[in-house]
């Protein structure tokens, strides 16, 4: 489904300083923008009943999935009905009609009394969010996949709640180690609870090309066949890769595919002799150097593939973005770079999208509707005087597969160590010189997957630190503050590991 363009609101500064002490908030991530404690609770039982109003089908999906997600855990089977007028007591009610147009396309209202549940946006994005947050009010046991004993109970509350940055995203990285369709499925999950909006799948590196292209299937038959260390690789038909779409779409998260190009191609080069300018294809590689390969940016035959490429992809991608990489091509000249970048921008607008590309795109004349994803250097900025906007990805903040310290086992440490607090304490207003903002779409964190195979791996890295940065992108500016966020992820520890995910026991936190 599209989803309406973030309408501007006023900036909520009263709203903002409704903070209550921290010890009064309840442990809700991304903080919500207002949140007010009332007397009182909401027992959820086994009469309790979801209802939605007449003709809003999303809604109803949205009613029936937090039903799913309550049985599992409750053994209730609440009823999901369609119904207007006054709701009778221990309802929940789901409206989009008549809800505040000011909260945007993913802000919502959600009302806790004794009586009932109200959980009111007006677009049903904001009534997804809002069913993350009343299952982050709920006891953490309600995130088993097991029956436990409860009892059920919120506390009364009436949150209002919108973002701050419309692009709030999540990278994984499934080419140096292929993930399939069912970890990345359990990835959305995850990054849904925190309400991300965007998953960047990094779909092609030197070591292995994941997804299947109809018109060039040597790519994956032997450029998906292997992974860093050596290992059988593997790649997403498109049959795979149109079902996490759509298991993405049922979550609000828009998927944006990477091509890597004109560097990070070995895969390609190895699978398709032509598109070497000698012609001859390199072996395949399953180390973790950077910034040998390259397209032969001066043939015919690259722009042809190319055009395959995106075009196939660009028709089972239904959000607005493709994503060319774009980053370090260390092996193309900075001319060559440059007129590959502007023919391929053109080519990803002739099959309808925008096209998004890391920091070192901004060398290349770029137009309006192009984003550039800074991470380590002031490039990014050069694209705000073009009056471009930006995706930010500090390598030194938001890069998921730094170490948290020098003895964690997994990850690199070239921009340094990355604890929950690197992660959480920064403003992406005052990041970057040259970039404030009105520039920022949003942020996201990558995973580069070099030394991580498996979903506990990603979970090990990704948490609890994508909850910090998914509170940057979301909360407001102003509610900003490390000593709130580490008291309410300890109350995190509990819901994660309810969840079945591994995640990192920071020292800097006293888990509960
Ligand atoms: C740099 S960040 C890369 C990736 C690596 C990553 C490892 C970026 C645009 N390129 O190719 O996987 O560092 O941290």
């Amino acid at each position: 489904m599209s989803q309406p363009s973030t309408t501007p609101r006023p900036e909520s500064i009263g709203e903002a300083r409704t903070a209550e002490p921290a010890s009064a908030t309840p442990g809700v991530i991304p903080r919500p923008v207002s949140l007010a404690p009332s007397a009182g609770f909401f027992d959820l039982v086994t009469t309790t009943s979801i209802r939605v109003e007449p003709g809003t089908a999303e809604a109803m999906a949205i009613g029936r999935y937090l039903a799913e997600k309550l049985k599992l855990a409750t053994g209730f089977n609440l009823m999901v009905l369609v119904a207007s007028g006054a709701p009778p007591p221990g309802a929940i009610t789901l409206a989009t009609s008549d809800a505040d147009p000011l909260l945007g396309a993913e802000g919502y209202l959600l009302t806790v009394t004794p009586a009932q549940v109200t959980l009111a946006a007006p677009h049903p994005a904001g009534l997804f969010h809002a069913v993350q947050t009343f299952r982050q009010l709920l006891p953490h046991a309600i995130e088993s996949d097991s029956l436990q004993p409860g009892p059920w109970r919120l506390p009364a509350v009436s949150i209002r709640d919108y973002p701050r940055f419309e692009w709030r995203g999540a990278m994984l990285d499934v080419s140096r180690h292929f993930f399939g369709v069912q970890d990345i499925q359990q990835f959305i999950d995850r990054i849904a609870y925190y309400k991300l909006n965007r998953l960047h799948l990094h779909l092609t590196d030197d070591q292995g090309w994941r997804i299947a292209i109809n018109a060039w299937p040597a790519l994956t038959a032997h450029g998906g066949s292997t992974a860093v260390g050596g290992g059988p690789g593997g790649f997403l038909t498109q049959a795979d890769y149109a079902q996490i779409v759509a298991y993405a779409q049922q979550r609000y998260i828009v998927i944006v595919p990477e091509i890597d190009m004109p560097g990070h191609t070995n895969a390609a080069l190895a699978s398709v002799p032509d598109l070497n300018c000698d012609g001859v294809a390199p072996e395949l590689y399953t180390g973790i150097e950077v910034g040998f390969s390259s397209l032969c940016v001066d043939k015919e035959l690259t722009y042809r593939f190319v055009d395959d490429v995106i075009g196939e992809l660009a028709a089972l991608t239904p959000g607005p973005y493709l994503h060319l990489g774009g980053d370090e091509a260390h092996s193309t000249s900075e001319a060559e770079y440059r007129s590959f970048v502007e023919r391929v921008q053109g080519l990803v607008e002739a099959h309808g999208k925008q096209m998004v590309g890391w920091e070192e795109i901004a060398r290349a004349d770029l137009h309006p509707t192009s984003i550039v994803q800074h991470w380590s250097s002031d490039l990014a900025a050069r694209a705000v005087e073009q009056g471009i906007r930006v995706i930010l990805s500090p390598a030194s903040r938001a890069y998921l597969d730094m170490q948290y310290d020098s003895a964690t086992p997994l990850g690199l440490h070239w921009a340094g160590t990355i604890e929950v607090r690197d992660a959480y304490d920064w403003d992406p207003a005052a990041q970057v010189p040259g970039i404030a903002e009105e520039a920022i779409l949003g942020i996201e964190a990558p995973l580069w997957t070099e030394t991580l195979r498996t979903l506990a791996d990603i979970d090990y890295m990704a948490f609890p630190r994508l909850a910090a940065i998914a509170e940057l992108g979301w909360s407001a500016r102003g509610g900003h503050s490390w000593p709130d966020f580490r008291e309410r992820l300890a109350s995190h520890g509990p819901r994660l590991a309810a969840m079945g995910v591994p995640f990192y026991r920071s020292p800097q936190i006293d888990w509960k």
